[in-house]
C-alpha cells in the first residue's frame, strides 16, 4: 500500500461564478510559479490531481441573479467530493482555483469530514470581500460574491448539495483584510455574527495581534481550520492578478506574518488559492506570490526561531 500523501493539490480551472475570463488559467499558472516543488522541497509528499473538468450540472436550471449556475453547481458538487476524499484520507487538500465560488465545494467537503470526527469547522477568509451575498442580495449576480453566505446556509439559490449537509456555524467564520462589502451584504454579515476584522483593524490592532486572536479561538474550540486566500486580499501594487482589485489592501510582509503564525500553529487543515487571473497578472508576479504565501503557510520561513507560546 502506498503511502498517503500529505498534501493534495486539487487544480479548479472555474471562472463561471467570475463573470469574466481569465480565473480557469488559474491552476496552470500556479503550477508553472511551482506550486508542487515549493512543497515537495519543504520535505512534504504531494499529490497533484490534476483539473476537475466536470460537465454542467442537466438538473439546474440558469437563474438571473446566480449566474452560470449549472457550471457552478456541478463544480461544487466535484469539488466537494474531492476535498472531502483527500481530508478522510489524512492529507491536506489544497484548491488551485479558480474564481472563489469555488469555496463552496472545498468548505463543505471539509465540513462533511469535521462532522464525521465530531469537531467544529472554523474559516479564516482573507479577502478584499465578505462574499456574504445571496442570489436576492448581489448587484451582480455573480456566484463568487456568495460563497460565505453558501456555506454558512444563508443563500439557498437551489438543491446543490444534499439539503441535510453540514454547515458552518457563520460565527465561526473569521473574515480578515475586509474593504468592499455591499449594503444587504453588510446587513447580513452583521446579523450573522460572522467575525470580521476590516483594514481599519489590521490597521489600528496590526496583523499579529488579530491572527493570535484568530487562532486562540480555533485552538480553544479544538476545531479545524480552513484558509481561504483570495489574491485581493493583497494590495493590487503587490498582486495585481485579480480582477477585483481594491486599493489599500495587505501588504507583503502582513500576508507572509499571517501564514507564518498559521504554520506555528499548528491548526490548518486545508486551503485555498482563488482568484488569480493571469491573463491580468503582470508576467507572473502574482502567482508567485500565492505559491510564495502557500510556502510560507507550510513552513518556509526566513530564520529558525525559538518555539514560544502564542
Ligand atoms: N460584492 C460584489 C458582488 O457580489 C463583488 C464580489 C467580488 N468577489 C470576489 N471575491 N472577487 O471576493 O458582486
Ligand atoms: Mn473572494
Ligand atoms: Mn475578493
Ligand atoms: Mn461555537
Amino acid at each position: 500500500m502506498s503511502k498517503t500523501s500529505d498534501i493534495t493539490l486539487i487544480g479548479v480551472p472555474l471562472e463561471e461564478g467570475s463573470g469574466r475570463g481569465g480565473c480557469a488559467m488559474g491552476p496552470a499558472a500556479l503550477r508553472i510559479a511551482g506550486i508542487s516543488q515549493a512543497m515537495i522541497d519543504l520535505g512534504y509528499i504531494v499529490e497533484d490531481r490534476g483539473d476537475l473538468r466536470p460537465a454542467p450540472a442537466t438538473d439546474l436550471e440558469e437563474l438571473p441573479k446566480a449566474k452560470k449556475l449549472p457550471v457552478v453547481a456541478a463544480f461544487t458538487r466535484a469539488i466537494e467530493q474531492e476535498t472531502y476524499s483527500a481530508v478522510a484520507r489524512g492529507s491536506v487538500p489544497v484548491l488551485l482555483g479558480g474564481d472563489h465560488s469555488l469555496s463552496m465545494g472545498s468548505v463543505s467537503g471539509m465540513a462533511r469530514h469535521a462532522q464525521e470526527v465530531g469537531r467544529p469547522l472554523f474559516v479564516l477568509w482573507l479577502d478584499a470581500h465578505s462574499d456574504f451575498n445571496a442570489p436576492e442580495t448581489s448587484p451582480s449576480g455573480n456566484i463568487h460574491g456568495m460563497p460565505v453566505a453558501f456555506f454558512c446556509g444563508r443563500a439557498e439559490f437551489a438543491p446543490i448539495l444534499p439539503s441535510n449537509r453540514p454547515l458552518v456555524d457563520p460565527r465561526h467564520v473569521y473574515q480578515v483584510g475586509i474593504r468592499s462589502v455591499d449594503d444587504e451584504e453588510r446587513r447580513a454579515i452583521r446579523e450573522n455574527a460572522v467575525n470580521v476584522f476590516d483594514m481599519r483593524a489590521i490597521d489600528e490592532e496590526g496583523i499579529g495581534a488579530i491572527l493570535r486572536r484568530v487562532l486562540n479561538d480555533v485552538r480553544q474550540a479544538n476545531a479545524l481550520l480552513h484558509v481561504s486566500l483570495d489574491v485581493d486580499f493583497l494590495d493590487p501594487d503587490v498582486a495585481p492578478g485579480v480582477g477585483t482589485t481594491v486599493p489599500g489592501g495587505a501588504t507583503f510582509r502582513e500576508a507572509h506574518l499571517i501564514m507564518e503564525l498559521l504554520h506555528d500553529s499548528g491548526l490548518v487543515s486545508s486551503l485555498d488559492l482563488v482568484e488569480l487571473n493571469p491573463f491580468l497578472d503582470d508576467r507572473g508576479r502574482s502567482a508567485r506570490i500565492m505559491v510564495d504565501l502557500a510556502a510560507s503557510l507550510f513552513g518556509k520561513h526566513i530564520l529558525d526561531r525559538p518555539t514560544r507560546a502564542a
